[in-house]
């Protein structure tokens, strides 16, 4: 039935229809066929709203198996997805609904009015964390059984928006083929089969939690412990017969954290995947020497899914994000030279992986995506002797935090629109439990203004993550002689304004 579908027709292919796909707290489990009777009917609801092949369906809900539904109906309707964060606000909202008109735009029914004056022509359903709303409903008064629509490997599966370093937010383009082809390696990389039981507490707006885990998990017709956010409770509750799980750095601390986490607890788990962010080499001995399990580190980008893994059966290196994945070429550039073995530079990937270009951005697309394929990640680093690559820092001035990306100039321009600031300057520093933490270096205009009137003033505009978590007035920023801002000073200066030891110091508070 999804033949002529390209993504529907790989990623149904391997779950045995009886076999539980997912269980789930608080809600039954769901077997394959029933997963996919599902999103049948929600791709019949979809076509019945006018959706049409490359047509766009833009989609902010909770975590749910519905919301996982909404994805594949999508895909086998021939439309292109459209994940949002949760945490992203109307102003936010209005600018992705702005850039991509989407035919179809799915909200939480709790923020149906604030989303509706956005949707514009688009038809709204709802979908909330129960999987009740308007979009069940459609889907529940429909037949089952779809006819996917005919979708060939270069065509649009999805678009995901990614902050750019100026202006506004890019939505990287990804082919049925993107996908497919990387989920593909990956469960061959990472051994997944039937017999595996992936811990799921990644949300499902990102690359992350909705390509590499839930992909992997289709594509190797293995079960999910499906679990609506990350929760260390729920995690070492699923661990005892689980065999996976895939976070954030943030993850692995906060499990470290907890004296459940022990050998015994681990014991029927093989693999431990992280990535988004940084790993700490010292995250990676203490969950060694806690479990017995060396965590399996790798690299990717929305643009570009995952490029580098740590291998399954051979060394997995602390501090390095492995090796490029089978089909994927890396290489280490300074501008248009590839740099010698061993310097560091510019790291470049070229692959099937590799995105089709940033949506309606054709000069943006020229500026990172070389015209033989080759994509600029903007990220900095070395591959070793052995070929290992190491990451070493940013060319683009970007800030991780417990997984999210941040854009300083997104939040350096909310703040300077404030009446009575003059200038600020936004920067990531060590956080114990989120990595990077988002902190603004403000000069006022208006003296009489605090820290907490420019909380205020962000509160509707930014989502919450990229909020600064700490804002420190200055007379002025620091410069150097050309004028330019110095964000290595003011990074040096705040280094420590997180205190790494005590853990649970976390909110120096806004002020002064
Ligand atoms: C939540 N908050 C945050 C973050 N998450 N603040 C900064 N950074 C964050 N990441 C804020 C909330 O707004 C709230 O603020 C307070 O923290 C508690 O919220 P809560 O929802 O309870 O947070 P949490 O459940 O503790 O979430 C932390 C988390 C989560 C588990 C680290 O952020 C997470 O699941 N991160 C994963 C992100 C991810 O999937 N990244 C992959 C992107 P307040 O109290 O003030 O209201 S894909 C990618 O990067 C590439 C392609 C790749 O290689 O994978
Ligand atoms: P995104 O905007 O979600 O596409 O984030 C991609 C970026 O996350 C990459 O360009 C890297 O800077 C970073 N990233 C992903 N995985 C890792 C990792 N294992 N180590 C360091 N940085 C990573």
């Amino acid at each position: 039935m999804y033949d002529g579908n390209h993504l529907a027709h790989r990623l149904a292919a391997a779950g045995a229809p009886d076999k539980v796909f997912a269980t789930q707290p608080a809600r039954p489990d769901i077997t394959y066929a029933a997963l996919f009777e599902g999103a049948e009917r929600i791709a019949g609801v979809l076509a019945g709203a006018g959706l049409a092949a490359g047509d766009r369906v833009a989609v902010q809900v909770e975590k749910s198996i519905e919301a996982l539904q909404l994805y594949l109906g999508t895909v086998m309707a021939g439309g292109v997805f459209l994940p949002l964060n949760t945490a992203y606000t109307g102003a936010e909202v209005d600018y992705f609904l702005t850039d991509a008109t989407p035919r179809v735009v799915v909200c939480d029914p709790a923020r149906e009015a604030e989303i509706a004056p956005l949707a514009g022509n688009a038809r709204l359903f709802t979908l909330g964390a129960d999987g009740s709303g308007t979009l069940s409903q459609a889907a529940e008064a429909r037949e089952p059984g779809f006819e996917a629509a005919a979708r060939g490997a270069d065509d649009l599966a999805a678009i995901l928006y990614t902050s750019g370093t100026t202006g506004r937010s890019k939505g990287a383009m990804l082919s049925h083929a993107n996908l497919s082809s990387n989920s593909e390696v990956l469960r061959d990389f990472w051994r997944f089969t039937p017999d595996d039981v992936l811990i799921h507490a990644l949300p499902i707006f990102h690359t992350h939690g909705l390509f590499v885990a839930t992909n992997v998990a289709l594509l190797s017709g293995c079960a999910l412990h499906f679990l609506p956010k990350f929760d260390a409770d729920a995690i070492l509750d699923a661990m005892p017969g689980a065999t996976a799980l895939m976070g954030v750095p943030t993850f692995y601390t906060r499990l470290l954290d907890d004296p459940r986490l022990t050998r015994e607890r681990a014991a029927s788990m093989r693999l431990f995947i992280s990535g988004s962010a940084p790993l700490l080499a010292a995250t990676h001995e203490a969950w060694e020497a806690r479990t017995g399990h060396r965590i399996l580190e790798r690299y990717g980008m929305t643009e570009t899914n995952m490029n580098t893994s740590n291998p399954h059966d051979g060394e997995r290196r602390a501090g390095t994000v492995g090796v490029p994945l089978p089909g994927v070429k890396l290489r280490i550039m300074d501008g248009d030279r590839e740099v010698a073995q061993g310097e560091i530079g510019v790291i470049e990937v070229r692959g099937p992986n590799v995105f089709q270009g940033y949506w309606q951005m054709p000069e943006k697309t020229a500026e990172e995506l070389r015209p033989d394929g080759w994509f600029i990640t903007g990220d900095q680093g070395f591959i070793d002797a052995d070929g290992y690559v190491t990451i070493v820092g940013r060319a683009k001035d970007m800030v991780i935090s417990g997984g999210f990306n941040v854009y300083p100039k997104e939040v350096e321009t909310e703040i300077d629109a404030i009446d009575g600031i003059s200038e600020s300057a936004v920067v990531g520093v060590p956080h114990p439990d989120l990595g990077e933490a988002v902190i603004a270096a403000v000069v006022r205009a208006d003296a009489r203004l605090t820290a907490d009137d420019i909380a205020a003033a962000l509160e509707n505009r930014l989502a919450r993550f990229k909020q600064p978590k700490a804002i420190r007035f200055l007379p002025e920023l620091p410069r150097n002689t050309m004028g330019k801002v110095q964000k290595a000073a003011l990074r040096a200066d705040y280094a420590d304004l997180f205190d790494r030891s005590d853990r649970g110091s976390t909110q120096p508070g806004r002020g002064k």
